[in-house]
């Protein structure tokens, strides 16, 4: 059990201070708890090959959210409930004992199942009731009943929610209670599509990985809305903050998460004991099965941020500052750029922090160029477009690999405070995640091909005056 993993020589692409599984394919994160002083993080896992196939829950530990420790896998898809695949859920604390809250897959038919864990976390027991809710709801298919959001009431109840849809209505996500978490009993509807507000955005045919919680002094929930009937296929995270009354949630506010990217997905928020509700997300891929096959891992767990509700309602993020323990020698910058023109920033390879305080004064557009060669054929743009209100990361020229995706992604501009906008990016590898002004986010992937692709730079096409911390990011990985 070391915290090791197998780069091949060449692999430009490996994160070192995001977690990956040790080899092959990665998805949702699953079972976040804060476990006697320790992080615990689950996945989905495909221990077998690069692709997603029959679903295993990867396992590891971190005692500060930053360092990370493998552990033996923790459910394998090996019961009559679930030789299929155990997909997406939950872990939760009763009576003293871990639990996991999990979809047992057999033969298509999606159904809770609950495994009970030893107090280290490290063997775990299927339980002999499985699955836990023996059918759907009625009108909905055995195939779209997935994926479990869990909390306990000051009634003593156990309550979840169930990833669902109803075939030509969309998403939504009936409700449960319990008291033992096995003997669970329907009590009608926490949230259905049809209860949206007029005009909100589209919400899909299914609703995946519902996240249900209270923040600050409102409830928020998470869903991931998916369709596949759409072409080139939806899939992208919602927030919703609103009120939480009667056993339903009334949505004030419906908005994309990430910039309504699907490179976010899946996300799922456990509380620590300072209380804080930490949000980590499933970052995928956008390159080829069989580039994925050469590298031998695919899918990664983005950085763990902490969410918190504005006065308006609004779901926004930081990045955890125990990310701060990675840090090497600040490099600080300040520069007014009357005109427009270049600024090349000192390289510090490709795992790297970067605080952005820009101040426009007068441009229109201005930006971060990164994973740069020196002569420009490879390169991604992140463009503050201060005239349309919108941040766009620009992959037209991030690789020269035909094959990986170079769509562009966008978010919109978050208002200024005292005329200057924040920015806060983790660049690693072939993954960038970028907050600015708290509640604007973006992950992306990128595959630059050639080794010299490290350089950062700043441009902008008029007056602009900027503030750059940079620190270079050690690994985590040996
Ligand atoms: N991934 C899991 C499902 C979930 C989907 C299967 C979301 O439980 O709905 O790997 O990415």
């Amino acid at each position: 059990l070391s915290p090791q993993r197998p780069y091949l020589a060449g692999d430009l692409h490996r994160p070192r201070y995001h977690f990956t599984a040790p080899q092959n394919w990665l998805n949702d994160p699953n079972g976040l708890i804060h476990w006697r002083g320790e992080y615990h993080l689950f996945y989905q896992h495909h221990p077998h090959s690069t692709d997603w196939g029959p679903m295993h829950w990867g396992h590891a530990v971190s005692p500060d959210l930053v360092h990370w420790r493998d552990l033996p896998i923790a459910l394998f898809p090996d019961s009559p409930a679930d030789r299929d695949g155990c997909w997406s859920g939950c872990a939760v604390e009763e009576g003293g004992l871990p639990v996991l809250m999990y979809t047992g897959v057999c033969a298509g038919e999606q159904r809770p199942c609950v495994a009970v864990g030893s107090q280290d976390l490290l063997e775990w027991s299927k339980h002999p009731a499985n699955p836990v809710i023996s059918d759907p709801p009625e009108g909905v298919r055995g195939s779209d009943f997935r994926d479990h959001s869990l909390w306990k009431e000051p009634d003593g109840w156990w309550y979840q929610v169930i990833g669902s849809a109803r075939p030509g209505q969309g998403g939504f996500l009936p409700l449960y209670r319990s008291l033992d978490l096995v003997h669970w009993q329907p009590l009608g509807e926490l949230l259905s599509a049809a209860d949206l507000p007029v005009g909100s955005l589209p919400t899909g045919q299914m609703w995946e990985c519902p996240s249900f919680f209270a923040l600050d002094d409102r409830h928020v929930l998470l869903i991931s809305a998916f369709d596949e009937s759409v072409p080139g296929k939806l899939a992208y995270t919602l927030w919703m903050s609103g009120r939480y009354r009667d056993q339903r949630f009334v949505p004030q506010r419906v908005e994309k998460l990430d910039g309504g990217n699907a490179y976010f997905y899946a996300p799922q928020v456990m509380v620590d004991t300072q209380g804080r509700r930490l949000m980590f997300g499933w970052v995928g891929e956008g390159r080829s099965a069989a580039a994925r096959a050469q590298a031998g891992w695919a899918g990664v767990i983005s950085l763990p941020r902490s969410l918190f509700v504005d006065a308006q309602g609004t779901l926004c993020q930081r990045f955890v500052p125990e990310l701060q323990a990675l840090r090497g020698p600040e490099h600080r910058l300040s520069l007014a750029m009357d005109d427009a023109g270049e600024h090349a920033l000192p390289m510090f390879g490709r795992a790297v922090e970067l605080r952005l305080r820009v101040e426009p004064q007068g441009a229109n557009q201005s930006g971060l160029l990164l994973a740069c060669t020196p002569d420009g054929a490879e390169q991604t743009r992140l463009v503050l477009d201060w005239e349309r209100g919108q941040i766009l990361l620009e992959r037209g020229r991030s690789s020269l690999d035909a094959e990986v995706e170079r769509g562009d992604l966008s978010a919109p501009m978050p208002a200024l405070r005292g005329g200057v906008l924040d920015i806060h990016c983790f660049w690693d590898h072939s993954v960038l995640e970028l907050l600015a002004g708290d509640c604007a986010a973006l992950t992306v992937r990128l595959y630059p091909t050639r080794a010299d692709a490290e350089g950062l730079a700043l441009f902008s096409d008029g007056p602009v005056h900027w503030d750059v911390q940079l620190w270079p990011m050690q690994a985590i990985w040996d």
